[in-house]
């Protein structure tokens, strides 16, 4: 992967308590079809974490108050000239339903039951440092029909 290219951005939130996560079936734009966190593009102005709150009101009615940075991805998209920085946060803090929105679907998963066949292809690599809270990095570079072909994910131990 060429990560000196021009990056976008993104945050991804997922709703995570006991053995149940949320997440949303996209209904339109980049990613559409799958099962995802809730997210999107950090704007000029606002901080990651402002826009992973910011995001995750807009597609799932929920304001968080609490969030916790687990992850920073990269992705390399198939031809698309702009790298993919992804921040992913995990919060504790939801209602027992979150609503749909234009954009996301949400339903509640037992974490024994994610689907992970409807799902972007890395999530299957990153899924597990998630669920056990341990702090992660990585970079996954795909074809152009959004399959894998290079994949690497390593825990990131703070000193
Ligand atoms: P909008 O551009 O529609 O937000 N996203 C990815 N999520 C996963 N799990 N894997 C990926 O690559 C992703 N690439 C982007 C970031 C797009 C949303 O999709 C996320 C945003 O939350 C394998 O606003």
């Amino acid at each position: 992967m060429d990560k000196d290219r021009p990056r976008k951005i993104m945050t991804l939130c997922i709703p995570h308590r006991n053995d149940e996560v949320w997440l949303g079936m996209k209904k339109k734009g980049f990613g559409a079809g799958r099962w995802n966190g809730f997210g999107g593009k950090v704007k000029t102005g606002e901080t990651i974490e402002q826009a992973a709150v910011r995001e995750m009101e807009e597609e799932s009615g929920c304001r968080v108050n609490q969030l916790e940075k687990l992850g920073v991805l990269l992705f390399q998209n198939g031809d698309m000239p702009e790298l993919v920085e992804m921040h992913l946060f995990k919060t504790t803090d939801f209602p027992e339903a979150l609503m749909e929105s234009e954009e996301m679907r949400p339903q509640r998963f037992k974490i024994s039951e994610m689907p992970f066949d409807e799902m972007w292809e890395s999530d299957r690599y990153w899924m597990p440092y998630f669920l056990a809270g341990k702090e992660f990095e990585g970079e996954f570079t795909f074809d152009n029909s959004d399959h894998i072909i290079e994949a690497e994910v390593r825990e990131v131990v703070s000193a």
